[in-house]
């Protein structure tokens, strides 16, 4: 291997001003939405119809941002949650943590439905970010990451009113 191959990816994106960032807008969202997380603890999902005065606007003008992580470590390739409800509206924001992975809405697994996003490309670095806008209409919805969806990396959202 050449030595400049190793260091490659990073300086690609260092140098490239647009995705560099990019990179960092998107690390820096992800950030204050893990801090708001934690913040809020476990009653998170359970007090969704009465969160914050912050929340309750931002959900009215624009849905809310579920973020979904996509990792690797000792027990396999996953995301988190795998299973998601969403409302038309939100927007899904798949978020790396570690590994390379991506978001498929694979056709041949949601028949019948229409509109859904192509492929992503494939998330590399720590922090990247993909955005699926809710915008497909109301149902459950398979997608999966396609490196290692027979690894189970797969997932559903559901969609309703
Ligand atoms: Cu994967």
């Amino acid at each position: 291997m050449h030595p400049d191959s190793i260091v490659s990816q990073e300086d690609r994106t260092m140098h490239d001003p647009i995705r560099a960032r990019r990179f960092w807008i998107a690390f820096s969202a992800a950030a204050i939405l893990v801090t708001n997380g934690c913040a809020r603890g476990d009653d998170s999902k359970r007090t969704e119809g009465s969160a914050s005065e912050k929340e309750e606007h931002e959900a009215k003008e624009g849905g809310r941002v579920i973020v979904i992580t996509a990792t690797t470590d000792e027990k396999g390739n996953y995301y988190t949650p795998s299973e998601i409800e969403a409302h038309p509206g939100d927007i899904l924001r798949f978020t790396l943590v570690v590994g390379v992975h991506n978001v498929n809405f694979l056709p041949d697994s949601n028949s019948g439905k229409s509109g859904l996003p192509a492929a992503s490309e494939m998330l590399q670095l720590p922090g990247q970010t993909i955005d699926i806008p809710m915008t497909f209409g109301k149902g459950t919805f398979y997608f999966q990451c396609d490196p290692h969806a027979a690894l189970g990396m797969k997932g559903h959202v559901k969609v309703e009113d």
